[in-house]
């Protein structure tokens, strides 16, 4: 009639967000039964399948150091945990694929290998354990942009080439932020920088800058034509920078203890609206509006419609919507 699983909480002594509580299962396996049944595999450096399922007698799960091979477990798990409540919580999709059915994850990935990665074929998202720094690649921010590579595969599945995969890499970038805010743990508070815990570069910045992207030294801040065959992870610039100015609003601002300076490429103030409304109007128009084939004139249009839908296109929200395309260089 019915499986019966005890729902178990487990401990992880993480790098990235000291002591958090776990889904476990009984006698104990990373396995999140409250969510999806989301388990998380340790490669243990291979490359394929799934190595094995972590499991232990104590339910307490590493040490907070990368030497402890349960750390990295403990925070891919606990990353793919604090996704799922963001989604559902925060926008109503229960899993990736909105069927209450959760990927798996793996870690320890290859020898020192320095990415993270989803994959539809698996249903899956991989970390590998970065190089000679020990920073695996399991960071909250990490796991959240890789997990929304899913989300995005399973609503608009927009292509990763040109305009169009610089926006699905925006939409991975964008949700990272979401879930980190809602997360917000004192040791990992929310902020608009991807990457900044994995010190990806050894000099202790941060992947990339949502405020200025451009801070990078690779990324744009705005729109130009020809930006499409630029690297995806570049070409997101201007999305991300959308996102911050519609969020924060232009200018220079202090969040979470974190400086950001927005400028505009028309020079023009953009007034935000609050992260949560721009996260709101990014996902409808991800899961109503996008199609496979979407680009920047098309996510104006697309982002336009859902806060006309939303708040009505006199509204203070429709108006910063089109000023902040305009900010980076969309539209008119
Ligand atoms: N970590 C990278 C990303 O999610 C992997 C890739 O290049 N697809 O963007
Ligand atoms: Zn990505």
């Amino acid at each position: 009639l019915f499986e019966w699983q005890a729902v178990k909480n487990g401990t992880g002594n993480t790098q990235y967000n000291g002591q958090v509580t776990l889904g476990t299962a009984p006698s104990y396996t990373l396995t999140d039964t409250t969510r999806g049944n989301g388990k998380t595999y340790n490669l243990n450096r291979g490359t394929s399948g799934t190595g094995t399922l972590f499991s232990g007698a104590d339910d307490i799960w590493g040490d907070g150091t990368p030497q402890n091979l349960e750390t990295a477990g403990a925070d891919a798990h606990y990353g793919a945990a604090e996704t799922w409540d963001y989604f559902k919580n925060v926008h109503g999709r229960t899993g990736i694929r909105g069927d209450g059915v959760a990927a798996y994850s793996r870690v320890h990935y290859g020898n020192a290998y320095v990415n993270a990665f989803w994959q539809d074929s698996c249903f899956c998202m991989t970390y590998g354990d970065g190089a000679a720094n020990l920073k695996p690649l399991t960071s909250l921010d990490v796991a959240a942009h890789e997990m929304a590579h899913g989300v995005t595969a399973a609503t608009a599945n927009l292509v990763y080439s040109g305009e169009s995969g610089g926006l699905n890499e925006a939409t991975s970038d964008i949700f990272a932020a979401g879930v980190e805010f809602y997360s917000n743990t004192a040791a990992d508070p929310g902020d608009y920088l991807v990457g900044e815990k994995i010190d990806i570069r050894g000099n202790g910045t941060p992947l990339r800058y949502m405020d200025k992207p451009s801070r990078d030294g690779s990324s744009k801040d705005a729109w130009y034509s020809g930006i499409g065959s630029i690297d995806v992870h570049y070409s997101s610039g201007p999305a991300n920078h959308w996102f911050y100015l519609l969020s924060e609003g232009s200018g220079a601002k202090t969040v979470n203890g974190v400086s950001y300076d927005s400028p505009t490429s028309d020079g023009l103030p953009v007034t935000g609206i609050g992260r949560d409304k721009a996260l709101q109007i990014w996902f409808k128009a991800l899961t109503t509006k996008f199609t496979s084939t979407t680009n920047y004139a098309g996510a104006r249009t697309g982002t336009l419609a859902v806060a006309g839908e939303l708040y009505g296109t006199t509204s203070a929200e429709y108006k910063a919507v089109a000023h902040a395309w305009a900010g980076i260089n969309v539209g008119s």
